[in-house]
């Protein structure tokens, strides 16, 4: 396949990590409805979740000099950070302010948690290893004027399987790339 992460189910073999999580999504029921205009609502969700990556890769791969770093990350925190984040509150306000799509989880809401749980984990390796010098406080204010993504976070991780999930979660399963 030529990269990880790949999965194998039954014989078949996949690569690409949205194509692994969308084939889960629909085997477990949570690719975000039965009719494909809600697989589109989630769907468009992950890839604002992938954009935000692709913005977060440029400060996490950007070498070791610290002062580069703080550079870069100064451009993506002032600029792309608070545009995706606008962005996602108001979607899920549009979608009625619970979840993304309809009444329910979807991999949408989970993607999305993803994403925002590092900022307000105190010891989320994302930050505390590549990004020591983001302070916890700051972080925190990235949701401050962002009340239904917070609300989300709770939401998703309160959920009881989520929750086992992450109480026995390895560190290293919490690093994005
Ligand atoms: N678009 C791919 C990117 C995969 C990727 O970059 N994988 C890295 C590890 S996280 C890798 O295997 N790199 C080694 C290589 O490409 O040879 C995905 O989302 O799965």
């Amino acid at each position: 396949m030529g990269a990880l992460p790949v999965l194998e189910f039954d014989g078949l073999v996949i690569s690409q990590s949205m194509t692994i999580a969308r084939f889960i999504a629909k085997k477990v029921g949570l690719s975000g409805g039965n009719t494909p205009e809600d697989e589109a609502k989630a769907d468009m969700i992950v890839d604002l979740v992938v954009d935000y990556y692709d913005s977060l890769k440029k400060v996490y791969f950007a070498g070791d000099d610290e002062e580069v770093k703080k550079v870069k990350a100064k451009a993506v925190f002032d600029t792309d950070v608070p545009k995706f984040l606008d962005n996602a509150e108001k979607l899920l306000r549009e979608a009625g302010g619970r979840f993304f799509v309809g009444d329910a989880l979807s991999w949408a809401d989970i993607g999305m948690y993803n994403a925002l749980e590092p900022l307000v984990d105190p010891a989320s390796p994302t930050f505390v290893k590549r990004m020591p010098w983001f302070e916890h406080e700051t972080r925190l204010r990235f949701l401050d004027s962002r009340p239904l993504l917070k609300a989300l976070i709770s939401r998703v991780e309160e959920m009881p399987a989520i929750k086992a999930y992450l109480e026995q979660r390895r560190p290293s399963e919490q690093e994005p790339f």
